[in-house]
């Protein structure tokens, strides 16, 4: 018997402990099991990973940015290439951001209206405007399997006046993305993006304001941003827990395993940060024995693996005296054995969160990552 395709959008809810749950989300190119972590693919690759390495470590679903893809190689150039996932050879599951978030922490020279916001480029000067018509209509040339609507993510330190104001303004920038896509045109999803700062009521606000607008999932944007953990965690266990229980909720660009924890806890099933591949770069790597600086001389003779209990390539095959030497060479197997590395760590702890919601043991899961990844809050 043909089993039937369920819709893209179908968000099943398996298990729960506590707010954490243990979910699948249905997509066009694929289920994603929740939680989930999301390596980033900014310009339409991982850096220094392969989609064929990125399936061997279990990545389900990758980014990609509509602002760096829309100034090159150009939103219309992919669409003729068939869309990224052809151009990219990437067959599963891909999210993009909106381009809101870029161009607000890559630009200084920006002006925001209630139409958008225009930006020069960070290539050559040139200008631009985003709408959210705009970043839609580049989303669907992408052809993204999660699209996200145009926001403005408000820095740390901004005052309530201006929060409020923002926030009301996101929601009719939401109102209209949905309206330049709406449900049933197509299989791409749109989730959308509550701000608010660190205001909770704020944060409520913007969240009534954005459940009325029939959105495929939503996220919590705003959040690390500058400000100190103590005050993210506050505001993520304030709204965490409220955002829709029957759809997919995602943390934007948070954070470290510890914030993931924390995150998943709340009730979010889905992660994506730059922290795994740009510490790779850098040579900090996580392991289930702690962070390891890889430069440090300690392990210039060290023939022991970086983690012996990771299953990585990187694991298996190189000693921490190899990695060492090619860090400080500054070979390019380096950045790719790394970034393998950390990559595999981020995807094998939401791996272990999914298992310890459906056994019920997700306290000790913390427990056990806290124990090495000092909590930051106590
Ligand atoms: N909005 C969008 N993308 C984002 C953020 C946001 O607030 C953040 C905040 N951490 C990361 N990426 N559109
Ligand atoms: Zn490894």
């Amino acid at each position: 018997m043909s089993e039937e395709k369920k819709k893209p959008g179908t968000f099943t809810v398996h298990a729960t402990d506590g707010h954490a749950r243990r979910g699948t989300l249905v997509t066009a190119h694929g289920e994603i099991q929740t939680p989930v972590y999301m390596p980033v693919g900014t310009q339409g690759a991982v850096k220094g990973v392969s989609p064929r390495d990125l399936k061997e470590i279990n990545s389900q679903i990758i980014l990609g940015n509509t602002y760096h893809l829309y100034l090159r190689p150009g939103d219309e150039l992919v669409a003729r290439r068939g869309g990224l996932h052809k151009f990219a050879n990437w067959d599963k599951p891909i999210l993009t951001d909106s381009g809101g978030f870029q161009v607000f922490s890559l630009e200084s020279i920006r002006k925001i209206t209630e139409q958008g916001v225009e930006f020069r480029s960070y290539l050559d000067g040139s200008k631009h405007f985003f709408s959210p018509e705009k970043v839609i209509s580049i989303q669907n040339n992408i052809g993204s399997d999660i699209m996200m609507v145009l926001d403005e993510c408000v820095g740390y330190g901004h005052d309530r006046d201006y929060t409020a104001k923002s926030l009301e303004m996101t929601t009719r920038w939401a109102k209209r993305c949905r309206d330049a896509y709406p449900v049933g045109s197509g299989d791409q999803l749109m989730f959308g993006i509550v701000q608010g700062g660190f205001h909770k009521d704020l944060r409520e606000v913007s969240l009534e304001q954005l459940r009325e607008i029939p959105f495929e999932g939503f996220a919590i944007g705003g959040l690390s941003v500058g400000e100190p953990i103590p005050d993210m965690y506050d505001i993520l266990q304030h709204i965490g827990p409220k955002l829709p229980e029957e759809k997919p909720r995602y943390l934007m660009g948070v954070g470290t395993p510890l914030d993931i924890l924390e995150g998943i806890a709340n009730g979010v099933d889905m992660f994506d940060c730059v922290l795994p591949t740009r510490n790779a770069r850098n040579g900090t790597l996580y392991t289930s024995l702690g962070k390891v600086n890889i430069k440090r001389a300690q392990y210039r003779e060290d023939d022991s693996p970086l983690d012996p209990n990771c299953d990585c390539y990187t694991c298996r095959t190189f000693s921490k005296a190899y990695l060492r030497h090619l860090y400080t060479a500054k070979e390019l197997l380096s950045y790719q054995l790394n970034s393998i590395h950390n990559l595999r760590f981020f995807l094998k702890l939401t791996e272990e969160a999914r298992d310890a919601i459906e056994k019920g043991t997700f306290a000790d899961l913390r427990k056990k990552y806290e124990a090495v990844y000092e909590s930051p809050v106590k």
